[in-house]
């Protein structure tokens, strides 16, 4: 069975805080159908993909914040992607804020999940790495408040065999962490998918603009090609409500080059035609974990949280 896949990073442009999830709903099919007619087989949505990126206000009314959340996936809103997606064959991830009451506890997530071309869910993952801050930071020039809105994920980084090839999901500020790709990479990831939204600015210090994007790109390279896995990276771009969100989306190739990137900050299909072969012989060579690595002398990367540098 060939192992190519054909892979499309939905990019979506902005979705404006007074804007519905049936118009984000609508042009997500919109882009589906683009990549059907593509040949993709596989569609990457962004992270939060519904709703605005409602973590720059500050909402005090628990209902009100609970209003961006989704109760059941797939819901009413968003069964329509769903029978677009089963009827023409093709799998997606899709990033959307979770609510979670399930053992009656109530829980917050972001969150993301693997659709496979049946429409069966089988894979779930919920953001581990939450930027920005808790509480309303009066001096920041802007806020990010994901660590008011949503609970650590507790799901770890899993993997799926999913169209015969190993997939896994994270999401956003998890693609800046060498940790989530190795995670996954231990477990022979052979795709990794993510969603992202991206603000141009910064809250607390000025950086050359520029940087935001190489940031964004050497991130999901590095992890590309120091676990031999493809890499997805499908943002959600452009003003919201004024707030600007990079661009950007990529398909990156096990050897950490970019096959394919968005030129808008517009909806925008980025396919690619992905050997999922390409990266054996990294595995089996400078990326061979199993013949490399050095565990012994890893210890800290997972018992020590924050640096402790040498006394002065
Ligand atoms: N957004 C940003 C991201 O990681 C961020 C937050 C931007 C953190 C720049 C650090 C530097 O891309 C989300 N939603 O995580």
């Amino acid at each position: 069975m060939t192992r190519h896949i054909k892979v499309a990073a939905a990019q979506l442009g902005p979705i404006q805080k007074a804007e519905g999830r049936q118009s984000a709903v609508s042009r997500m099919i919109e882009l589906l159908k683009e990549a059907d007619a593509g040949g993709a087989k596989l569609v990457v949505f962004p992270e939060l993909a519904l709703t605005t990126f409602f973590p720059r206000y500050l909402i005090e009314d628990p209902d009100e914040i609970d209003s961006w959340f989704e109760r059941e996936m797939p819901s009413a809103v968003t069964q329509p992607l769903f029978d677009q997606a089963k009827q023409r064959g093709i799998g997606f991830y899709l990033g959307y804020a979770e609510l979670d009451n399930k053992n009656g506890e109530t829980k917050h997530y972001n969150s993301s999940i693997i659709v496979a071309p049946d429409g069966n869910i089988v894979g779930k993952y919920r953001k581990v790495h939450l930027p920005g801050h808790k509480d309303y930071e009066p001096d920041y020039k802007y806020q990010h408040l994901e660590k008011r809105y949503f609970d650590v994920g507790n799901l770890g980084f899993p993997v799926w065999r999913v169209f015969g090839r190993v997939m896994g999901m994270c999401i956003c500020n998890d693609r800046r962490w060498a940790e989530t790709y190795r995670v996954m990479g231990l477990q022979g990831v052979e795709m990794v998918l993510l969603g992202y939204n991206t603000p141009w600015g910064n809250a607390t210090h000025d950086e050359p603009m520029h940087l935001k994007m190489f940031h964004n790109h050497l991130s999901m390279q590095a992890g590309a090609y120091q676990n031999a896995t493809w890499v997805v990276g499908t943002a959600k771009a452009g003003y919201e409500d004024g707030n600007g969100m990079i661009g950007g989306s990529c398909i990156i190739a096990p050897t950490g080059e970019i096959v394919a990137q968005a030129l808008t900050e517009e909806d925008e299909l980025v396919s690619y035609d992905c050997d999922m072969d390409l990266g054996k012989y990294l595995k089996q060579t400078t990326y061979d974990f199993e013949r490399h690595r050095r565990i012994e002398h890893y210890g800290i990367i997972a018992s020590q949280t924050g640096a402790t540098p040498p006394p002065e």
